[in-house]
């Protein structure tokens, strides 16, 4: 109703308008002056409304996040994040004076100089030096803007330094899984081919090529024996397409024992530090935790299209791109306690959210991020499942841990709760 008022005064005040322009019209006519001789006290009038109105323009910029300002971004909750505001506020600053300075020439100008009976514009058509002063200007501000940017690019995706914690951030549609290294420190090597409802990132061990071998014969004898069953009734087309279902099976059991050839070479090759040895110990989960003021790299991987992980509070994003891994530095400096207070929020929460329109839910595709005290974190680390336990025959994807816990390993998590407990109050 309210909004149908509106547009109705809107559209009376319009009328309104070319009424009076008509009347101002008729009134010249009357006085004998022609339409296009204005007199200049109107002239005039227009000049310093655009003063006017050039103020208030500019006002506004600047009372817009001052009014504002409290629906931006709590300050950055890592040294990437710093160092990505940084370049913002530079290239703000850079944006600020070209658009008030620029902007209030023109205001400026157009007032000042309004039209006068008897007075002629300067020809003005060329000067060598002023084009190439405003275009060496911009030149040398974009580069610039340009190296800073590389600058900082380049610090947030350098190699790491040795011995930094790797977790893998791994998405798919529509949510996100984090594999954390075991108690070799590293991640081990992972293969789609290998991906079953056990294995969800296809990490490579001996024993997951090995069930996932075991899994496709068994369904390669079972496409086999439905075939043979039905062979008799079924058409030539449906015979044909289970036939070439059979050779699709064969060739990726074929594809999984070159891979176990590769992963035997490797492993001879470079003993200990064959990546295919660091999976069995890896951690899958589907809750996301970083240690403050820990430099991590995040490895980031899609199984199926390209996504993308996106954490705002820590400004930092990475492409997530099938076949490949992308990686990125990560300082997180602010734990989710304290950012609850810094915003006055008791239920904040650090995000991470795919920003690449990735498909139906992509809305949806989100995971909190705990950012605790290494300690908290420790604690929270070794509480997670292993890949796969020594000893056992099967992959250990259920959460059952604090069962199966090892003697050694709850001696461990008891010291570690216990120096953690001065420092740690994270709830999660
Ligand atoms: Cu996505």
């Amino acid at each position: 109703m309210t909004t149908l008022l509106i547009l109705v005064v809107l559209v009376l005040g319009f009328m309104v308008v070319l009424r009076l322009s008509r009347v101002a019209e008729l009134t010249s006519e009357l006085r004998g002056l022609r339409e296009e001789e204005i007199p200049e006290r109107d002239n005039r009038i227009s000049g310093r409304m655009m003063w006017a109105f050039g103020a208030i323009y500019l006002l506004w910029f600047l009372w817009l996040p001052l009014e504002y300002g409290d629906v931006f971004l709590p300050p950055p909750a890592s040294t990437q994040g710093e160092m990505i505001d940084g370049m913002f506020t530079f290239n703000w600053w850079i944006l600020g004076i070209v658009f008030f300075g620029t902007n209030i020439a023109l205001f400026y100008f157009a007032g000042r100089y309004y039209h006068r009976a008897g007075r002629k514009a300067f020809w003005y058509p060329h000067n060598n030096k002023l084009e190439l002063l405003w275009t060496v200007i911009p030149s040398v501000v974009l580069v610039a803007v340009i190296i800073y940017g590389l600058n900082v690019w380049n610090k947030i995706t350098a190699a790491p330094v040795p011995g930094t914690m790797e977790v893998e951030v791994y998405s798919k549609q529509f949510d996100w899984t984090f594999r954390y290294p075991g108690k070799d420190g590293k991640l081990g090597a992972i293969d789609f081919r290998l991906i079953t409802g056990e294995n969800p990132l296809g990490i490579v061990t001996h024993k997951t090529i090995a069930a996932r071998l075991a899994g496709l014969h068994e369904e390669v004898d079972n496409a086999k024996a439905d075939l043979d069953a039905r062979k008799e009734v079924l058409p030539k087309s449906k015979i044909k397409e289970k036939e070439e279902e059979i050779a699709h099976l064969n060739r990726l059991i074929e594809r999984i024992m070159g891979l176990r050839t590769l992963m035997e070479q490797d492993i001879a090759a470079n003993g200990e530090n064959s990546t295919y040895l660091h999976g069995a110990d890896d951690k899958v989960t589907k809750e996301f935790h970083l240690p403050v003021n820990t430099d991590v790299e995040l490895v980031i991987r899609s199984q199926d299209v390209i996504h993308s992980a996106y954490l705002p509070h820590m400004r930092a994003q990475m492409n997530a791109v099938p076949g490949m891994a992308t990686r990125m530095h990560l300082n997180t400096t602010i734990t989710t306690d304290s950012m609850r207070t810094i915003t006055d929020n008791p239920d904040f929460d650090y995000i991470l959210m795919c920003n690449k329109v990735c498909g139906i839910s992509h809305y949806n595709m989100q995971a909190p991020l705990i950012v605790e005290s290494p300690g908290a974190f420790k604690v929270w680390n070794i509480m997670l499942p292993i890949f796969e336990k020594p000893g056992s025959s099967e992959p250990d994807t259920k959460n059952e841990a604090a069962a199966t816990t090892s003697d050694t390993v709850k001696t461990e998590i008891a010291g570690e709760a216990e120096a953690a407990a001065g420092t740690n109050n994270q709830s999660n």
